[in-house]
Formats: C-alpha cells, structure tokens, sequence
C-alpha cells in the first residue's frame, strides 16, 4: 500500500522533515531484521483526535525489545508522549502510527549487542487494510502452505521487523492464489493467525480464538474484542482449533490494529457467508468506542 507522505517523522528524540528521516545501507536491522516494531492506530473523536490504547501499544514495544534483549534508550511515558507529538504536528485527526526501534549503522556480524539503537515514530493516514468493501463485506483467505513461526524458533510474542518475512511468505503466496488474506497453522498443525491478523471464530453463538499457545502475536485488538464480546453477555473460549473449525463456523473475523475487525466470508473456497451477527454487532462496537462514543471504554482513549 502506497504511504501518504506528512510533514514531520520522530527520530532519536527529534521531529525531522519526512524526507530526511533516513538510515544508512549498513544499518544491522537492514541485514539482519533486529528492529522491533508497533503498528497503532489514532481516531477522530468529538473531544479530539484520540490514540487508541496507545500505553499498551508501547509496552509491548518495550516488551518486543526485552525478548531482543535490547535497552531502548527511552521510557514508556517518553515513547507516549513522542507518539501524541508525532500525531499533533502533522495535524492528522486520524491516522497510523509506527513506532520502530531498530539496530542502526555501527556494527556488522550476527552480535548485534554493540550496535546502537536508533528510535523512530512516523505517521500517515491510512484507510482500511483489507479495503474498504472487505471491512464491509468480508474477505476471502486461505490457510497457507507456510506454517506460522514456531515459539522456539522466532518469538510470536514479540513484534520484530525480521519475523515478519514468514507472514510476508505467507501473504503472497495467497495474493498469487487470488485470496485476500493467509491464514497460518502453527507447528503442530492447529490454526494460528492471519499474516497480520488474530482469528476469530463464531459457532452456535459462541466465540472462539485461538490462545496464546498457538504462535500468535497476543493482539491488542484481540484483547478488545475479547472484553467487548465479554461485556455484551457473549461467552469467549480460548482454545485450539483445526482447519475444519473454521470451515465449518458461523462466522469468522479477524482483528488487528491496520485491520479493525474484518470479516472473512470465504475460506479455502468453503463459503461462510456475509458477516454475522455477532461479527456485525462487535463492529459496530468497536467502532464506537474508538471513536469515543462509549463512556465506558473512555480509559482506552489517550488523546493527543
Ligand atoms: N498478528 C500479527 C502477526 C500482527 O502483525 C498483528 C498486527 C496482529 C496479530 C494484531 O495485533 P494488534 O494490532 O495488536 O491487534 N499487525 C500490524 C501490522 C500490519 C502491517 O501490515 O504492518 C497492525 O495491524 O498494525
């Protein structure tokens, strides 16, 4: 997807021209994929632009960095209040945010600990990942020949830039197939995640998502869902499910920051439908509450 270019990206402490935001060839994150990364997104609201669980997007950014072993050189109430700058002086009311924290330019070889850490944050607007007719309609997927990277190969749990040429393997090989979305199955055969996604499931009114023992990036959005569905009386499972599960749902979504809550209306060329209810009725929520219309959630909304 092509980006949207603004004014002014963050780096190591800074606000510097889009344009100048720049790295050199030998940066070891470049070789390497040692960059750790968060993908957050900002709404319009009445009160003001609002970033939506934006503490909790930049602790697991601190967390990424943990598993990486990497101290990055600023705190979490610094990254926060970099991240609402960021958003303020590009006047964007809403838009996407990515924070990178990344090995620079330095160091060369396989031990990364001596190269230094640069940090940036940059935004742009950024519409429905999926296209605005799947968000309304549903997308159709594929469970993936490539299987979802294993906990004790790379960490599912942290959101590093190298790890994600699996779920760009994946990615393509369902957008040559003529599929919208991949679906990935862990190492022991039970289903994952999307290539950029959490999975969810509805079967004879209950909802179903696969844990955390599945090699899946714990979602912030997945973890809304989950209290939303919750608070509405609606009964959530975490557990294992295989690909027949999902064949064989009512509905099926999947949630992520870039990609809100989609619903997927055809899987393997079994065909589930047009969104449910319950996919409908998690929408309509979750989209009120980021956009600050349910008093309730209000802790969620960090306002710029
Ligand atoms: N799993 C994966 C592998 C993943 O990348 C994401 C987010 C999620 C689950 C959902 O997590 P959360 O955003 O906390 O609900 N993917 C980000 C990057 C997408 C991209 O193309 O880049 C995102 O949605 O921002």
């Amino acid at each position: 997807m092509p980006i949207d270019k603004v004014d002014k990206i963050w780096m190591n402490g800074k606000l510097v021209n889009w344009d100048d935001a720049k790295v050199h060839v030998l940066s070891h994150a470049l070789h390497y994929g040692s960059g750790v990364f968060e993908g957050i997104r900002a709404y319009e609201t009445d009160k003001g632009t609002a970033v939506f669980r934006l503490t909790d997007h930049m602790q697991r950014l601190l967390n990424s960095a943990k598993i990486y072993l990497k101290n990055l050189p600023y705190s979490l109430d610094e990254l926060v209040e970099a991240a609402k700058e960021t958003v303020r002086v590009n006047n964007l009311r809403s838009c996407y945010i990515r924070p990178i924290a990344f090995r620079g330019y330095g160091e060369m070889g396989l031990n990364p600990l001596d190269a230094p850490i640069d940090i940036a944050i940059a935004v742009w607007s950024w519409g429905a990942y999926l296209g605005e007719d799947g968000l309304k309609n549903g997308i159709s997927a594929m469970i993936s020949s490539f299987q979802r990277i294993d906990p004790n190969a790379l960490p599912p749990a942290a959101k590093a830039t190298g790890q994600y040429i699996n779920s760009i393997l994946a990615k393509m090989e369902a957008i040559y197939g003529g599929f919208d979305e991949a679906i990935m199955l862990d190492s022991r055969g039970f289903v994952s995640e999307g290539s950029g996604e959490n999975l969810f499931i509805v079967k004879g009114g209950v909802i179903y998502t696969p844990s955390t023992s599945a090699s899946i990036l714990e979602g912030i959005t997945r973890d809304t869902v989950m209290k939303l569905a919750r608070d509405m009386g609606l009964e959530v499972v975490e557990r294992d499910l295989v690909r027949s599960d999902l064949f064989l749902a009512d509905e099926i979504f999947c949630t992520g920051t870039a990609a809100e809550i989609t619903p997927i209306r055809e899987i393997d060329k079994r065909e589930i439908g047009k969104p449910g209810e319950i996919t409908k009725k998690l929408q309509e929520k979750f989209f009120a509450v980021v956009k600050g219309e349910e008093e309730k959630y209000s802790d969620w909304l960090e306002y710029v």
